[in-house]
C-alpha cells in the first residue's frame, strides 16, 4: 500500500489532520491501535477555544458542535467560601469559549472520514514507523481477521505522529535527536461522569483546604466533576457517594445546596504532568498534539494545543505536497513550539494557583490565597487570566 500522509492515531489530532489533508485532496491513512469504541469511550476535554471552533468549521465537522455545544462567556472561581466571576466576553473584547466534549468532536470526525470513505485501520497491532530520516518512509503493523494475523507495509511520503504521549512515534525518535521537558505534579484528579443537571450554568473552579475541584458540564442534563486526589489513590476506593461527598464538602453553600447526585456513567483518575518534546520535527516525521506535548488539563489546553499544532502541520503539508516548498514543514516545529509553551506556562500557572499542594503550608499558602484575592479584584490579572484562558489567537507574537 501507499499514501501521501501516513497519520498514527485516530485521536483528536489525527482524525482532524485526516479531514484537513483529505479536503485538501491529499492522501493519508489513519492508523490506530484501538477500536473506535475504545478511542470513543474515553471521556477527556470539555473546553473548545475559538480557534479550535474555527478548525472544527473549516474541517467541516462543526454543525453539531453549534448545535449541541454550551456558549460560555464566562466561569467563576471559588474560595473562602465565595464564588468570584471571570467576564471572559467582557475581559476579552467579546471572546468566549464553546463546551463541547471532545468525545463528541471525535465521533463528528469519525463520522466525517468514514462518510467520505478515508481509509482507517483500528485495532492495528505492532504499529512502527521506519526510515522517516530518508524521503521513503513507512508504517508496518498487524492485524487480525478471519485469515489471522496478517502483516502490512504502508509506504509514504510523510508520517504525522498523532498518538498521544504513549505512542511509538515519539518513542521512536534516537534520544540524541530529542530533548524532553518534564514536571510531575504532587496529585491527580478523579473525574465522574453523570447524566445530571450541572449545579451551574457556567463551570465552577474551586480551591479549597480539602483541594481543587471543578464543576463542568457536556449538556443541560449532563456534568462532568472532578476533585483533587492523592496520586496514590484508586478509582477502585472511590464509590459514587465517596465522590459526591467530597465534591459537597469542596462546595460553596449555594453550590452545595444544588448539586443534583446521580449514578457514574464514567469515573476515573488523570495523573497530571506538564511535558513537552523539543523538536517536534524529525526528517519526514512530524508530531502533534499529546505526542510532543501535555498540560495539566486545569487550563482545558490539552485538546486545544493538539488543534492548532494540526492547523499548523496541515497547512505545511498541504504548501509541501501542492506547492513544492518544504518552507512550512521546515518551521512547523518552531511556530508549534511558541504556542506550546505559552500554553505550558498558563496551565502551570493555574494548577498552581488552584491546587492544594502536600508541600506548600505558611507563606506558600498565604501567598496563594493572596494571589487569588489580587486576581479577582484587578481588571488587569483577571484580563490576563481570561485572555490565555479563551485561548490566544493563532498567530499571536508572529
Ligand atoms: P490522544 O491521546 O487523544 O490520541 C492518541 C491516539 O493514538 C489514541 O487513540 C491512541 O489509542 C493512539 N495510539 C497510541 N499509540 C499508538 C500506536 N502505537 N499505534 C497506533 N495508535 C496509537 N484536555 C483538556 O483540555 N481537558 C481535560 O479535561 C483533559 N482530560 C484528560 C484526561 C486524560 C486521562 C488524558 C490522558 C488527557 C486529558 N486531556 C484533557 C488532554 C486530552 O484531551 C488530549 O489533549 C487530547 O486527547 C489530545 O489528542 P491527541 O493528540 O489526538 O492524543
Ligand atoms: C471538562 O469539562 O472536562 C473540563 C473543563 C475545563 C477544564 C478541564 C476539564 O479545565
Amino acid at each position: 500500500m501507499r499514501t501521501q500522509v501516513a497519520i498514527i492515531g485516530a485521536g483528536p489530532s489525527g482524525l482532524l489532520l485526516g479531514q484537513l489533508l483529505s479536503r485538501a485532496g491529499i492522501a493519508n491513512v489513519v492508523i490506530e491501535r484501538q477500536s473506535a469504541e475504545y478511542v470513543l469511550g474515553r471521556i477527556r476535554a470539555g473546553v473548545l477555544e475559538q480557534v479550535c471552533v474555527d478548525l472544527l468549521d473549516e474541517a467541516g465537522v462543526g454543525a453539531r458542535m453549534h448545535r449541541e455545544g454550551l456558549v460560555h462567556g464566562g466561569f467563576e472561581m471559588l474560595f473562602r467560601g465565595r464564588r468570584h466571576r471571570i467576564d471572559m466576553h467582557g475581559l476579552t473584547g467579546g471572546k468566549n469559549v464553546m463546551v463541547y466534549g471532545q468525545t463528541e468532536v471525535t465521533r463528528d470526525l469519525m463520522d466525517a472520514r468514514s462518510a467520505a470513505g478515508s481509509p482507517t485501520v483500528y485495532s492495528a497491532a505492532n504499529v512502527a514507523v521506519h526510515d522517516f530520516d530518508t524521503a521513503q518512509p513507512y508504517v508496518t503493523y498487524d492485524t487480525d481477521g478471519p485469515q489471522g494475523r496478517q502483516s502490512h507495509r504502508l509506504d509514504c511520503d510523510i508520517i504525522a505522529g498523532c498518538d498521544g504521549y504513549h505512542g511509538v512515534c515519539r518513542a521512536s525518535v534516537p534520544r540524541s535527536a530529542i530533548t524532553e521537558y518534564e514536571k510531575v505534579y504532587p496529585f491527580g484528579w478523579l473525574g465522574i461522569l453523570a447524566d445530571v443537571p450541572p449545579v451551574s450554568h457556567e463551570l465552577i473552579y474551586a480551591n479549597t483546604e480539602r483541594g481543587f475541584a471543578l464543576c463542568s458540564m457536556r449538556s443541560p442534563t449532563r456534568s462532568r466533576y472532578y476533585v483533587q486526589c492523592a496520586l496514590t489513590d484508586s478509582v477502585d476506593a472511590w464509590s459514587d457517594e465517596a465522590f459526591w461527598k467530597e465534591l459537597r464538602s469542596r462546595l460553596d453553600p449555594q453550590a452545595r445546596e444544588q448539586l443534583v447526585t446521580g449514578p457514574s456513567i464514567e469515573k476515573s483518575i488523570a495523573p497530571l504532568r506538564s511535558f513537552v518534546a523539543e523538536p517536534m520535527r524529525f526528517g519526514r516525521l512530524f508530531l502533534a498534539g499529546d505526542a510532543a506535548h501535555i498540560v495539566p488539563p486545569t487550563g482545558a489546553k490539552g485538546l486545544n494545543l493538539a488543534a492548532t499544532d494540526v492547523k499548523y502541520l496541515s497547512s505545511a503539508l498541504i504548501e509541501f505536497f501542492q506547492e513544492h516548498s518544504s518552507a512550512g514543514i521546515d518551521h512547523y516545529s518552531e511556530r508549534c513550539l511558541r504556542r506550546v509553551w505559552k500554553a505550558e506556562r498558563f496551565s502551570w500557572w493555574f494548577t498552581s494557583l488552584m491546587h492544594r499542594f502536600p508541600d506548600t503550608a505558611g507563606f506558600g499558602q498565604k501567598v496563594q490565597e493572596a494571589e487569588l484575592d489580587y486576581l479577582v479584584h484587578s481588571e488587569a490579572a483577571s484580563r490576563s487570566l481570561a485572555e490565555n484562558y479563551v485561548g490566544l489567537p493563532l498567530n499571536f507574537g508572529e
